[in-house]
């Protein structure tokens, strides 16, 4: 059965600094649906989207929003399965403000956050999760980190 993830943003314009989040779990054989959402803009949709995640097959959720950010923390408040929230920069605080809002989550109510604009880490923060009980996915991870340690020419 294949792998799914959900991949949501806050805005279209979020699009390009969010694209390694999908490229990346591609790469591993898992299947990223990609959504733009915002929690500001689709509060009801976000709401029942993240309500129905687990019984429509998704393992995780990987959101990344901008300014103001709340996308990853209402989500999370919505789904037992693990958020990873993606600060994303673009706004006059560069991102700083967007890292703030998704950090710190009130006790009882997680989100794994990344770095500024680092969707490709988000990814791999989800396949080091789902590796825990997937011996298929670890031996790729395990494979992926040799060849990132390979010397190059
Ligand atoms: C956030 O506001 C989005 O995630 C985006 O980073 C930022 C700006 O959105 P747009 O005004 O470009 O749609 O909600």
């Amino acid at each position: 059965m294949t792998v799914k993830v959900a991949v949501l943003m806050g805005s279209a314009s979020d699009t390009e600094r969010m694209a390694a989040a999908s490229s990346t779990l591609e790469r591993f054989g898992i299947e990223a649906d990609v959504r733009v959402l915002s929690a500001h803009r689709n509060p009801v949709q976000v709401a029942e989207f993240a309500s129905g995640a687990r019984q429509a097959g998704y393992s995780a959720f990987i959101c990344g929003a901008g300014m103001a950010a709340a996308l990853p923390g209402v989500v999370a408040a919505h789904t037992t399965l693990p958020v990873v929230g993606v600060p994303l920069s673009g706004s006059a605080l560069n991102g700083v403000d967007a890292l703030y809002a998704i950090v710190q989550m009130p006790p009882g109510i997680p989100v794994a956050t990344v770095g500024i604009d680092a969707a490709r880490n988000a990814a791999l923060l989800v396949v080091h999760i789902l590796a825990v009980a997937d011996a298929d996915l670890a031996r790729r991870l395990e494979e992926f980190r040799a060849d990132q340690s390979a010397p190059r020419s």
